[in-house]
């Protein structure tokens, strides 16, 4: 990844023209408007950051991914001042086809298929394989961040919203003589391949409700992540009831258990995610129709429940891995300084 960000320092205004009242939605960091690339006339989508180091770091990142076929693309990047502060605006290619699951959920003649639900997940993991190989997690995979091109059949499926998104260090920081290799905590060993576990975990909820329309983990109507489902979660307590799975393959279930394994070490990796039969052979995986769209659309009201449940158990694992290292560092700078104690008394 060479592409370097050339940031614009004139006024938007030369370039684009706000379309106005056209609010496409609310990112973690910022709000997304709709524009007009005032020479080509096309309609592109901004994104209003406020600027700050995690500003430029998202946009860096999000820039760098924007290779990939599916991941959203950034355009241009301007640096401006908007209301009397300092703003990064971001433009991007405009996903006129709208959110994965809505487009899902409007498939009312022809049933939504396995063999579709597969070709899916394929693509969602051509952009997480993408990130990781790059070293990059995106840590807040959910199906709100799964946009289509357009409204056509031909539309492809991208990821957008890297305000969470982290370089995982490859710099081996036992290199760093602060303590030796002997006695350190796998969770250092492994702090790399925990941001990266999170978008597998994500992996296995969206392709769960693919299936059936609803998600593998959810509190009893109503209360929003309610203790009985965090520890569903924890324990990794879900099923694939009937009727709903009935006539789903094998297959299928096999690789949603190995990517909702509750242990991060043992969850599967992108690249054993891309190589499994199942990703791999996308023109065998049954034409089996599937109850998605139906449940999708009488649990309609429950959605918004669902996104706001994905998005909470989300934050808690990032939350969870910033205690761990920081707890583990505290304990390491405890010894480190009673070795620099008896050292000091030696001399
Ligand atoms: N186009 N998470 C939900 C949107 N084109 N959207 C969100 N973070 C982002 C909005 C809130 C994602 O970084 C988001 C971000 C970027 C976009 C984005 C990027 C490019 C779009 C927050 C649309 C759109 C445009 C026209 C029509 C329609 C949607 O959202 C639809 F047809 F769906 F109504």
């Amino acid at each position: 990844m060479t592409a370097i960000l050339d940031i614009k320092k004139y006024s938007l205004d030369q370039e684009y023209e706000l379309i106005p009242g056209e609010v496409l939605g609310m990112g973690i960091n910022g709000k997304v408007f709709a524009c007009k690339h005032k020479v080509t006339g096309q309609k592109r989508a901004m994104k209003i950051l406020q600027d700050s180091p995690k500003a430029r770091r998202e946009v860096e990142i999000h820039y760098r991914a924007s290779q990939c076929k599916h991941i959203v693309k950034i355009v241009d990047v301007f640096e401006n001042i908007y209301r009397e502060k300092f703003c990064l605006l971001i433009i991007m290619e405009c996903m006129t086809g709208g959110e994965l699951f809505n487009r899902i959920q409007q498939r009312a003649e022809t049933a939504f298929t396995e063999r579709e639900a597969a070709i899916i997940m394929c693509d969602i993991g051509k952009a997480i394989e993408f990130l990781h190989k790059f070293n990059i997690a995106h840590r807040d995979v959910k199906p709100e961040n799964l946009l289509y091109t357009s409204p056509k059949d031909t539309a492809v499926l991208k990821l957008t919203d890297f305000g969470f998104a982290k370089v995982v260090s490859t710099t081996n920081s036992l290199a760093t003589p602060c303590y030796t290799p002997y006695y350190v905590a796998p969770e250092v060993l492994g702090s790399e391949n925990y941001d990266k576990s999170c978008d597998m975990w994500s992996l296995g909820v969206i392709m769960y409700i693919l299936l059936c329309g609803f998600p593998p983990f959810y509190s009893y109507r109503g209360l929003a992540l309610s203790p009985g489902m965090k520890k569903r979660i924890r324990s990794g307590q879900y099923t694939f009831p009937s009727p709903e799975w009935s006539a789903v393959s094998e297959k299928a279930k096999t690789l949603i258990r190995k990517l909702l394994t509750t242990d991060p070490a043992k969850r599967l990796s992108i690249t054993e995610f891309m190589s499994d039969p199942w990703i791999q052979t996308v023109d065998t995986v049954p034409q089996t129709p599937l109850y998605s769209a139906r449940v999708l659309k009488e649990e309609e009201e429950q959605w918004v429940e669902v996104q706001n449940e994905m998005a909470h158990a989300l934050s808690e694992m990032r939350v969870e891995h910033v205690k761990q290292i920081k707890t583990l560092d505290h304990v390491n700078n405890k010894l480190l300084k009673k070795r620099k104690k008896r050292q000091q008394s030696q001399e």
